[in-house]
């Protein structure tokens, strides 16, 4: 069984979006909201949706992953905003890959499908991933390590021993699965809107940290083994910037509502 955790904090409406689609999956799995005390309608919606509730007192989204493992029963776990961002349809063939992977991450730095424009095309997929590379993730493997879209086995996610309670526990969680030597499958997913306020309270100090924690872990990061793949269906998988180190390796998924290439194996 999959276990989809929706961390929430005030999402009345990207909720609804969220869970109407995750409904529509044929999978064996159970959806948990786990809320953080949200002022607005959260989680009357999501109960009427049919999610389990898991009420967390407890201030950051870190702690609320945390708490929805604890709550859950299924062997697999599944993380996703409930803002509409990530597309939960993708969620088949990332559990398919969770099987054969240590932990699948889905990037939306890997597909301009989302775009509106070629604009937005070149901000966000070119120029944007640009200066992420130059100034901080070029530390990671992943093309896009602050993901809240990943699957796992829940064993998995005990051996990664997380302690952030807050946005730093993607980060973190690039470092451990490193330091362990893990394989990471990364998908590409379209960007999709966001409904609502984001609740990332950005600042500089965040950067910085995030920054600083990246270097101090370099030796690590490096060794992370990322696995490509690339969406047969509409052959995305469109970023330049990762290095060329390209070698072709095809896996066609039987199971999964997703035929998913793999391009890249290092
Ligand atoms: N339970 C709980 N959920 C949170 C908290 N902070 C953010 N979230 C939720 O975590 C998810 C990710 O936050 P979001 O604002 O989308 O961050 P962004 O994707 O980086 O812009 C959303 O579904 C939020 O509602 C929190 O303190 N507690
Ligand atoms: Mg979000």
């Amino acid at each position: 069984m999959l276990s989809i955790i929706l961390p929430t904090l005030n999402e009345e409406e990207g909720i609804v979006e969220t869970l109407s689609q995750i409904n529509e999956l044929d999978l064996d799995k159970e959806v948990l909201v786990v809320d953080g005390l949200s002022t607005d309608n959260t989680v009357e919606n999501a109960k009427k949706m049919g999610a389990k509730i898991v009420i967390e007192k407890r201030k950051g989204k870190g702690v609320a992953m945390a708490t929805g493992v604890q709550s859950s029963q299924g062997e697999f776990i599944a993380f996703l905003d409930g803002d509409g961002t990530y597309p939960p349809k993708y969620l088949p063939a990332m559990q398919e890959l969770a099987k054969k992977h240590d932990v699948v991450v889905a990037s939306r730095l890997l597909n301009t499908e989302g775009a509106t424009s070629s604009l937005h095309t070149f901000l966000h997929y070119h120029l944007f991933p640009l200066l992420l590379k130059k100034f901080y993730y070029g530390k990671f493997e992943t093309t896009e390590p602050i993901t809240g879209m990943r699957v796992m086995r829940k064993n998995v996610w005990n051996k990664l021993n997380l302690k952030s309670n807050n946005f730093f526990i993607e980060t973190e969680m690039e470092v451990e699965m490193a330091k362990r030597r893990m394989i990471v499958a990364e998908i590409p997913i379209p960007c999709m809107k966001r409904i609502g306020q984001s609740k990332w309270d950005f600042s500089w100090k965040t950067w910085i940290q995030i920054t600083k924690y990246a270097r101090e872990n370099e030796t690590y990061l490096k060794k992370l083994n990322v696995v490509r793949y690339r969406n047969i269906e509409t052959s995305r998988c469109v970023i330049s910037y990762k290095s060329s180190k390209t070698s072709a390796k095809a896996v066609k998924l039987q199971d999964a509502n997703l035929n998913l290439t793999a391009n890249h194996h290092p």
